[in-house]
């Protein structure tokens, strides 16, 4: 059902520049969209992380804020809440998702460990990495190929996986991750069955399974739809079926907790909890609100009962879905099928005369920012391009991801955007590819600043 099920209360208005003011901000922001005020940009699809727009019982949760440093209701609240949803023993509220990762990865991985997942986000593989940890991507075949259809694309290759257990031993791998949905393969969803054969493997080499939370009910929902057995079943309950199989979870409550700051850190075993509690309270706070405000808590907790509404699942996938088809339709390249949370345009097939060490994603995402005044992210070589032995190594996917915030913009919104793709699409040709003029060590993509290979058509 495509209709909102919500009514809008707050109006917070947005304004679109003349292509000539976005051509100049995008020249500032050195082609990367990161570096771009977001008063210059008209619909904003840089991430679907924090942008939710709360309810009214959330707004009225954040007058429930007990700002105790210890003990603080709202923390007891969350971890009742989460308890019940997640099923896990252990709450640790962090300010967000990567801190989670953080915390655990610094507790459990050391140098020359491997760390398996479907395919590692961004900041899980550099919290990987930071620790002197290797981070591999172990999803199906088709997680790769934009073009493959399946139903559970964010599936792990339980024969990969099995693969890298042999290779490099059980002593080396600390933990195994699953991310639900894949963010970095297309906010593609795991299936149960795939979760449930994952721990059997697991539990025969005595390795820990835990899940990256983030879009959770995102991806109960499509169980629910496309899962054999679980059509009669609430999400909650699937929810509870899935986190059953995991040791533990890291979660980023920014994206299906429906708030805009805000994470957490669940496991089951006492002495790994205690050992994550005392690193909490060096690095970012009291066990009873990890770096949050008492009211965010509260919000966490509101937000986290709100997203099971599966009538707001049901319209939330369903507008993801509509912006897939409408460009679907004039025939532009996607990752197939459409995610919960996004849609990814196929960079390589769009751009295809840009070459990948010239960022076609990047330019991509800059054309589109200069065409309709939107803003997407490169998943790709700006991303995750790497030097290995003096040479570059580029990845599989070279993607554009246009992140839907949750219950902020209408479906008209969604035919604009539609139709500024449509349009660029048309004159794809006049697109430039990119080169890096400064660059970061780490996670490179936030900072990085390009300019054009030669002078862009689009400018003129
Ligand atoms: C997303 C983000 C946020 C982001 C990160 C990097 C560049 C642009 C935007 C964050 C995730 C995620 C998964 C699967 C952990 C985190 C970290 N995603 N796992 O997709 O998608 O959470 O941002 O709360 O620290 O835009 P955090």
């Amino acid at each position: 059902m495509l209709t909102e099920p919500f009514k809008i209360k707050v109006v917070e208005p947005i304004r679109s520049i003349s292509r000539e003011e976005r051509i100049q901000a995008i020249r500032e922001a050195g082609f990367n969209v990161f570096r771009l005020p977001a008063d210059k940009v008209f619909i904003d699809l840089l991430t679907d992380s924090g942008t939710s727009a709360m309810s009214q019982a959330q707004w009225a949760g954040l007058m429930l804020g007990d700002e105790s440093y210890a003990g603080s209701q709202n923390f007891f609240h969350l971890q009742s809440v989460v308890r019940e949803i997640f099923g896990f023993k252990h709450v640790i509220p962090t300010h967000q998702g990567r801190v989670a990762e953080h915390l655990l990865f610094s507790t459990v991985v050391t140098a020359g460990k491997v760390v398996p997942n479907n395919i590692h986000f961004d900041t899980t593989r550099a919290n990987v990495e930071h620790v002197g940890g290797r981070a591999l991507d172990c999803a199906i075949r088709e997680a790769f190929d934009p073009d493959a259809d399946h139903p559970f694309k964010g599936n792990m290759d339980l024969a990969k996986l099995e693969r890298v257990i042999h290779e490099h031993g059980r002593e080396a791998i600390p933990l195994v991750m699953m991310t639900v949905t894949n963010n970095s393969g297309g906010g593609q969803p795991v299936s149960l069955a795939n979760i449930r054969e994952t721990r059997q493997l697991l539990d025969r080499h005595g390795i820990p399974l835990f899940l990256d939370a983030c879009r959770f009910a995102e991806n109960c929902f499509f169980i629910k739809e496309r899962e054999p057995g679980y059509r009669d079943r609430s999400v909650r309950d699937i929810v509870r079926e899935m986190f059953s199989l995991a040791h533990g979870c890291t979660m980023s409550a920014k994206k299906d907790g429906l708030v805009n700051i805000g994470g957490f850190l669940c496991v089951n075993d006492d002495a790994l909890a205690d050992q994550i509690k005392n690193l909490l309270i060096l690095v970012e706070g009291f066990p009873t609100y990890g770096g949050l405000a008492g009211r965010d808590l509260e919000a966490m907790a509101i937000g986290l009962t709100e997203v099971l509404d599966e009538d707001y699942l049901r319209f939330r996938t369903a507008q993801v879905r509509n912006l897939w088809e409408m460009l679907d339709q004039a025939g532009i390249p996607l990752v197939r099928p459409a995610g919960g949370h996004a849609v990814y345009l196929n960079a390589r097939r769009f751009l295809p005369h840009i070459p990948q060490p010239q960022f076609p994603a990047q330019a991509l995402a800059a054309a589109l920012y200069i065409e309709g005044g939107i803003r997407a992210v490169e998943i790709g070589s700006l991303m995750f391009g790497r030097m290995e032995n003096g040479r570059p190594v580029y990845p599989d996917l070279e993607l554009v991801r246009l992140a839907i915030p949750r219950r902020v913009y209408t479906t008209q919104h969604m035919r604009y955007v539609a139709d500024s793709i449509i349009d660029l699409w048309r004159r794809r040709d006049q697109v430039r590819g990119l080169r890096l003029t400064y660059e970061a060590p780490v996670l490179r993509h936030f900072t990085a600043r390009l300019e054009e290979v030669e002078p862009s058509v689009m400018a003129r």
